[in-house]
């Protein structure tokens, strides 16, 4: 017998074969959330792809604002503060990190990663991960490509997902 949590009456994909899964296009569909994207501009030419993934994700979203910060160590500070300032239903944060790029490349990356789920903690607001952490420049562009495996296009889709889970959440009796 699945338990399910006290006081949730919708389904979310388990491994249990009681359950129903969400229609994917109901969890893709950004209609009616209010979505802020912070991007880094340092390696501004993958960023900018990442970008244009993501908006082309958000299409259709009640708000989106997008938000700049110098680097990917930025990211959580600029997150945090729109998380806690204005009703957004989730943070997409995008940057580029190239190992070749920078000595202190652990340090960076690890901020950042530990930054945002540290800030989505701390706020309640989900926040994406959208940040590369690369080799070298041409996985970064391989990886900021348009198309269904950009980067920046897939964390907006977790945004827009989570979103999605905890509006059901909010809503359930
Ligand atoms: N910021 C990045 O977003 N990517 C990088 O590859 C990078 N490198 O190579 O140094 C980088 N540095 C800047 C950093 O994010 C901060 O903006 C800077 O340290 C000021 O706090």
């Amino acid at each position: 017998m699945m338990m399910k949590p006290k006081g949730c009456n919708f389904n979310y994909p388990t491994m249990s074969s009681e359950t129903q899964k969400w229609s994917p296009n109901s969890i893709n569909d950004p209609a009616g959330l209010r979505i802020a994207v912070v991007v880094a501009r340092f390696n501004e030419a993958i960023t900018s792809r990442l970008l244009e993934g993501a908006q082309k994700a958000l299409q259709g979203a009640a708000h989106v604002e997008i938000c700049y910060v110098p680097g990917a160590f930025e990211l959580p500070f600029a997150a945090k503060v729109l998380a806690g300032q204005m009703s957004f239903d989730a943070i997409v944060a995008l940057g580029c990190v190239i190992r070749g790029g920078t000595p202190h490349f652990e340090y960076i990356a690890a901020a950042a990663a530990h930054g945002i789920s540290g800030a989505a903690a701390a706020t309640g607001v989900p926040m994406a991960f959208g940040v590369l952490t690369t080799d070298s420049v041409e996985q970064a562009v391989e990886r900021a490509a348009a198309g269904p495996a950009n980067k920046g296009r897939e964390a907006a889709l977790a945004a827009i997902e989570m979103a999605a889970l905890f509006k059901a959440i909010e809503a359930a009796p």
